[in-house]
């Protein structure tokens, strides 16, 4: 086989014309978790133990074994994870088609909204006056909600009150919006979750979890560098580890882009 678009692809890759971003955050011991009210078991923040580091346990070799629940850091949400995508024959991490694991991204930028109001939401209104200066978004693409919720401290990304988690995320319209009229291939977000931290109030509740796995499509959770992001016409490459019956993992999340966006200064000439 001889692919014009793949000699392209390894050209302007070997050259820098098309840029690498990595969306991962690093997964050590203060990776945060998320938090669910104390009646359900918690999910294990990350662990690692060391076998042997060039010592007698092992003198020419340094390796670990490490341990996490399935939605730690960086991480993929698998239809199968929720009640409503539990059916589906390919929607765990071993089933879904590989092909579903490299597609285009639209990068909607609420940093401003987030900054202001920590309980925001994005809304179908605020995807489609994006996708009048944008765009469309297509079928089977990927919609990140760039809030610049990675670049805060670990206390302020998960925000915690007496009455549960204050951060960012989708609306339910939003959510129906996205899998009835659009047919994306998943939702992305900065934050710790893909819904927001009051949605266990939302009519249905956790409609990020509920409509998009219902619908078998994904999420992508504590996503960074969405900033290094054109609104449209990046590639991210999205493959969670082939557990058995998993129903998400931590992955490495890495963005293909051309332009680098930018400087939002609107004082210059
Ligand atoms: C379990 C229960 C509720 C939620 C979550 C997990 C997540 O956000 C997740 O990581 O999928 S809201
Ligand atoms: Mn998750």
């Amino acid at each position: 086989m001889n692919n014009a678009t793949l000699t392209n692809l390894a050209t302007e890759l070997a050259t820098g014309a098309i840029r690498v971003v990595d969306l991962t955050v690093p997964l050590n011991e203060n990776t945060p978790i998320i938090g669910l009210p104390e009646e359900f078991k918690q999910s294990p923040g990350f662990k690692m133990e060391k076998i042997s580091y060039f010592d007698a346990d092992g003198p020419a070799w340094y390796w670990n074994s490490f341990s996490c629940g399935e939605h730690t850091g960086t991480h993929f949400d698998a239809p199968g994870h929720w009640i409503s995508g539990r059916d589906y024959t390919d929607g765990c991490t071993d089933t879904i088609p590989p092909e579903k694991f490299i597609a285009p991204a639209n990068v909607i930028d609420v940093s401003k909204e987030a900054a202001a109001d920590p309980d925001y939401l994005l809304t179908s209104d605020k995807l489609k006056e994006w996708e009048s200066e944008n765009g469309k978004i297509e079928p089977g693409t990927w919609v990140l909600m760039r809030t610049d919720w990675s670049k805060r401290t670990p206390e302020d990304f998960l925000n915690y009150a007496e009455d549960g988690p204050h951060t960012p995320g989708p609306s339910v319209d939003c959510m129906e919006f996205l899998t009835k009229e659009r047919d994306i291939l998943g939702f992305g977000v900065e934050t710790v979750g893909t819904d927001a931290g009051q949605a266990f109030a939302f009519d249905p509740a956790f409609p990020a979890h509920q409509l998009m796995h219902g619908s078998n499509k994904f999420g992508l959770a504590s996503l960074t560098n969405l900033d290094q992001l054109p609104p449209k016409g990046a590639i991210i490459v999205t493959p969670p580890l082939k557990i058995e019956h998993g129903s998400g993992s931590p992955l490495r999340v890495i963005a293909l882009t051309t332009k680098k966006p930018l400087p939002m200064n609107k004082n210059h000439g």
